[in-house]
């Protein structure tokens, strides 16, 4: 019987974290306002302050642009502690914020504020926040999916929020390591190099910032020039679940013809998701865009077309029975890269550890197609690891050690979320 997580523990980081209505990962090493972050915060906000779960979706929402796009990082106040900052980015927009998108959890969360409020005004509250919702998946589908696949792709490993997921390592391989800014890492001053991406990647990731940068961060000219193009499972699936807490709001705020429309992208979205099904591996592949391909790799992301209602029946049971050998190999699941693949490092980032937030999808996800066996083994995973190690920003899945920033808040909102 492992020790309960300690709530009030779990609600004192976000109030430490809290910088005015929204809420930074964690001090120091992510100073900022980050896109997917704030989505999970709100979520967690809400099991005990409406009123500030309502303005973490507020305050993401300042920096979206004209044309729709929640960027991943809304630079609110200025802060030497992280790079890249604005200056980098280049974007000009007001607040600053970055010039890519992160995984649209923005509708899901919404509707869980709005279904567990209280308070009278909240459909006021929520209406203009559905049109945010909205005008951001209309974005994806323009900006990211121009040729109407049904996909969208991301064009940086920084929009999939998995940053140096082995799911990227062939087609990051084509982008040049030659950035023209200088580099000027703040991360590895504040958490071992040991357990983040490598010089090579940042060169890479700022190599695309530049290049997209000197492009005025237009969606055509990058769709055009982009060397890393990617219609990555996480994002299409996330943003397919989304779609449908959008459909269901579309209900309450929206019209007839919004309704249809979102209606058409699911459809189509389901058809091409389908496609990335790997039935050797019993997991869903991204495809590379640039070459065509599926990329052969195993990782948390591939289950996540669970919590989107993709797979069969059959297939969700072929992935549950996968999650389990991946535990059996481990100590604690859902690693986020295959422990049988060459590449894992349970140390290293994306590249191996154990985050909450994918726990939390891939669970609720398994439990609605009513695999509840496999659902609270890696609900009782997580539990474990926060209440023994706190709230680390992931986990080592072999040893349960906790790394990367502590007091992290969306651990502490996966925390609240688990112990309703
Ligand atoms: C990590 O990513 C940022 C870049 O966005 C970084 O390493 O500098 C990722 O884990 C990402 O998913 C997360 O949203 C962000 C803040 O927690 O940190």
């Amino acid at each position: 019987m492992t020790s309960p997580i300690d709530i009030q523990a779990a609600r004192d980081v976000l109030l430490a974290n809290d910088r005015g209505g929204y809420t930074v990962p964690t001090s120091r090493l992510y100073p900022f306002q980050w896109n997917w972050d704030s989505a999970f915060v709100a979520m967690g906000w809400a099991t005990f302050d409406e009123e500030r779960a309502w303005r973490e979706l507020e305050r993401l929402i300042e920096g979206q642009w004209d044309d729709g796009m929640v960027p991943h990082i809304v630079f609110h106040a200025p802060s030497d502690d992280y790079f890249p900052g604005p200056d980098v980015w280049g974007t000009h927009h007001e607040p600053p914020t970055s010039g890519i998108s992160q995984p649209p959890v923005f509708a899901i969360a919404l509707r869980v504020v709005l279904e567990g409020a209280t308070d009278p005004g909240a459909a006021a509250r929520a209406r203009p926040l559905y049109q945010a919702a909205l005008a951001s998946h209309r974005w994806w589908a323009n900006a990211r999916d121009p040729e109407g696949t049904g996909l969208v792709a991301i064009l940086h490993p920084w929009e999939s929020g998995m940053d140096n997921s082995p799911a990227w390592d062939e087609a990051f391989a084509r982008v040049p390591p030659e950035p023209t800014t200088e580099i000027r890492r703040r991360d590895t001053a504040h958490v071992g190099a040991a357990m983040r991406p490598h010089d090579d990647d940042y060169r890479r990731f700022i190599y695309l910032v530049d290049l997209y940068s000197a492009l005025g961060w237009d969606p055509a000219a990058m769709w055009e020039k982009a060397p890393f193009k990617v219609a990555d499972v996480a994002i299409n699936a996330i943003l397919q679940r989304a779609e449908q807490d959008l459909l269901h709001l579309a209900g309450l705020f929206g019209s007839d013809a919004d309704r249809q429309e979102i209606a058409a992208r699911i459809a189509k979205r389901a058809g091409a998701l389908a496609g990335l099904w790997n039935a050797e591996r019993a997991v869903f592949q991204p495809r590379d865009l640039i070459t065509g391909a599926l990329v052969d790799v195993a990782t948390s992301a591939g289950f996540l077309p669970l919590y989107a209602g993709v797979p069969s029946l059959e297939q969700a049971q072929r992935m549950a029975a996968e999650i389990k050998r991946w535990r059996g190999k481990v100590a604690h699941g859902v690693p986020s890269t295959s422990p049988f693949d060459p590449r894992f490092e349970p140390k290293r980032y994306w590249r191996g550890p154990v985050w909450g937030v994918v726990n939390s999808m891939i669970a609720e996800g398994l439990a609605a197609y009513g695999l509840s066996d496999g659902a609270d083994a890696i609900r009782s995973d997580t539990r474990a690891l926060i209440a023994a190690q706190g709230f680390a920003e992931y986990f080592d899945p072999t040893t349960g050690e906790g790394l990367g920033g502590g007091s992290f808040s969306w651990t502490a909102a996966i925390a609240l979320l688990l112990s309703r």
